[in-house]
């Protein structure tokens, strides 16, 4: 046997410390993630903003997730030609190998732009800025030209089709009543003719390069005319302009989904492709799950336009580094792990916590000491092939939205339990009772929707409470007590329930609280539509909208069986405009 020197033990402890680390970085995690170019990759490409930190802190994040980088100031004016006539592309050469090594694209960003650029390009021969000038002569003009073509000829000869689209223009529209930004020195130097000389000089060095005009709020009504307006005067002189960066530096509020959606529709109309460059969302305010919704929904609607949307840029990679850090834009957080917002967009289809735990996990079972001795996927599994005791199991927990099915035989087969996330679990009893076991999400949709209504009175309108029309209602108008029934047309396990009553309607007001609802009231659910047990009973509501979540139960039929309207004296009159259900199917 060996023996163990000073220097072998400290070799030992130096290889257990890397193995945590290794275990527990996200180096370690990064390839078990969903790849989101895989995600997307019939869609657009996806790209993100590097530097050159990112490049090595976040490579894996980098490779495993996007198809395109764009350098985050890399390759703007300052960085490539500090001086005149000294480029300088060591850094941007090692990202478009980085891509090149990676099989990925890279977007160029940006050939001219007001800001990151050193004045010297605006200074005359006696080193006087020439925009400060009373008089702007010839001479000058045709100075300041050169150097703008000089710049595009030399980025754009020195990178070839390594950069396959080049921001050309940025940010010149105005934020003002003006279509040009007033305080651009290459408008106020070339006027109006410097983005005619840009994109027809990059066009010239090399014609496989798409071009693009790129700006930020470009889908905001107060900039999208003037917008549209310049870029068709452009297209119409016939300036080869390709396609359309929008930014999107977005936030949890703002604009709205369909004005995003109109605005990029407007812009594809021009013929332009669409390429969303500088994608984040701040979410200062909100809640990490409200800024997921707000990315599920945009990827969405990219998704619908795909037609047009050729790749979609995030501007940057964790919110430790991003341009906006404080309002946490990003996918990733400082810990470089998805937050909800990467799992909202895994699948758009499906809640971002549906998602993670398809990929992560859906219950931790915990034993009397608190240690976990199982984790579980969600899916079906027979008590006999997991490898841990049930019996030993005191404690549940589930992930957000998720439920656990215990059966009496195997493969969910028989009678079964079910449970959400508790503390006190006697393990020892349902193992002894089942054989089986199901994890599974929480559906999210309303099962009440268009199933088979019935009531006491008004019968023949009892559909009007489950139609999906918040304005048509079941509106009975006799004694009380009143009910409302519905055939789910399957056993499902109910989570949730909730009414909108008389107060949502416009002749109400569409109030909060209104004297036109219903005061006490019960959800009623039954197996075979005649015996019925009461799962919610609420007196003196006054609320127009009832929501509720409900201990597990299992149901066919639900009923609401109203015994008190809120209404006036003299007037009975009960609406009930929707009634919907939350649940999941059960197998029979
Ligand atoms: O993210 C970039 C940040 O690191 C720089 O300090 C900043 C300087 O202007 O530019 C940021 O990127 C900008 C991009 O080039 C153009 N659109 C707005 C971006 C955020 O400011």
């Amino acid at each position: 046997m060996m023996k163990k020197t000073k220097g072998f033990a400290r070799f030992t402890l130096i290889l257990t410390l890397m193995f945590m680390l290794g275990s527990s970085s996200v180096l370690a995690d990064v390839s078990k993630q969903p790849s989101l170019k895989e995600i997307y990759k019939d869609y657009f490409d996806l790209g993100v903003a590097v530097n050159n930190r990112t490049l090595v802190t976040h490579a894996e994040i980098i490779k495993h997730h996007f198809n395109s980088i764009t350098a985050e100031n890399e390759m703007k004016p300052e960085a490539l030609q500090r001086t005149a006539r000294n480029f300088d592309f060591s850094s941007a050469d090692r990202m478009v190998e980085f891509a090149q090594e990676n099989g990925m694209k890279v977007r160029g960003h940006t050939l001219v732009w007001h800001a990151q650029t050193r004045d010297w390009f605006w200074r005359d021969g006696r080193n006087q800025l020439i925009y400060e000038k009373d008089e702007i002569t010839a001479e000058d003009r045709a100075l300041v030209q050169r150097r703008l073509e000089d710049h595009i000829e030399g980025v754009m000869s020195h990178f070839g089709d390594a950069v396959y689209a080049w921001d050309v223009v940025n940010e010149a529209v105005s934020d003002g009543g003006t279509i040009h930004r007033p305080d651009s020195p290459w408008y106020m130097i070339l006027g109006d003719e410097f983005m005619k000389i840009a994109f027809r000089k990059a066009h010239e060095v090399n014609p496989n390069i798409i071009l693009f005009y790129n700006d930020y709020n470009s889908d905001h009504g107060y900039k999208r005319g003037r917008t549209l307006q310049m870029l068709q005067e452009l297209l119409d002189e016939g300036v080869p302009i390709h396609g359309m960066g929008l930014q999107g530096h977005w936030s949890v509020d703002g604009l709205t989904i369909a004005e995003i959606e109109r605005s990029i529709r407007m812009y594809a109309d021009l013929g332009l492709e669409i390429h969303i460059t500088e994608m984040d969302v701040g979410m200062t305010g909100f809640t990490e799950e409200e800024q997921a919704e707000r990315y599920r929904q945009l990827f969405e609607m990219f998704k619908r336009n795909s037609d047009v949307i050729t790749s979609v840029t995030l501007w940057g990679v964790s919110d430790d580094a991003s341009w906006r850090g404080d309002e946490n834009p990003l996918l990733f957080g400082r810990d470089h792990q998805p937050k909800p917002a990467f799992w909202a967009i895994v699948d758009t289809d499906k809640p971002w916590y549906v998602n993670k735990a398809e990929y992560t996990k859906a219950a931790v079972l915990k034993d009397s000491t608190g240690q976990a001795v199982g984790e579980l996927m969600p899916g079906t599994f027979n008590l006999a092939d997991l490898d841990f005791d049930l019996a030993e199991v005191t404690a549940l927990e589930l992930e957000k939205g998720h439920l656990i099915s215990f059966y009496a035989e195997e493969n969910a087969q028989g009678d079964a339990v079910h449970f959400v996330s508790t503390k006190d679990f006697d393990g020892a009893a349902v193992a002894a009772q089942t054989k089986s076991l199901v994890v599974r999400a929480v559906q999210a949709d309303n099962i009440a929707l268009n199933k088979p209504a019935d009531a006491n009175f008004l019968a023949d309108r009892a559909g009007r409470a489950v139609d999906g029309e918040p304005v048509s209602s079941w509106a009975p108008n006799a004694e009380p007590p009143y009910w409302i029934s519905i055939d789910l047309e399957g056993t499902y396990l109910l989570s949730r329930w909730a009414v909108r009553l008389q107060g949502t309607s416009v002749l109400a007001g569409q109030v909060e609280e209104s004297p036109l609802n219903a005061a006490d009231f019960a959800l009623q659910v039954s197996l075979d539509g005649e015996n019925w047990q009461d799962v919610d009973v609420v007196e003196g509501n006054i609320k127009s909208v009832y929501d509720k979540d409900l201990n597990l139960v299992e149901a066919r039929y639900v009923r609401l069986y109203v015994t008190k309207p809120t209404s006036l004296d003299h007037n009975q009159r009960l609406g009930v405009h929707e009634l919907e259900i939350y649940g999941t199917p059960l197998a029979d």
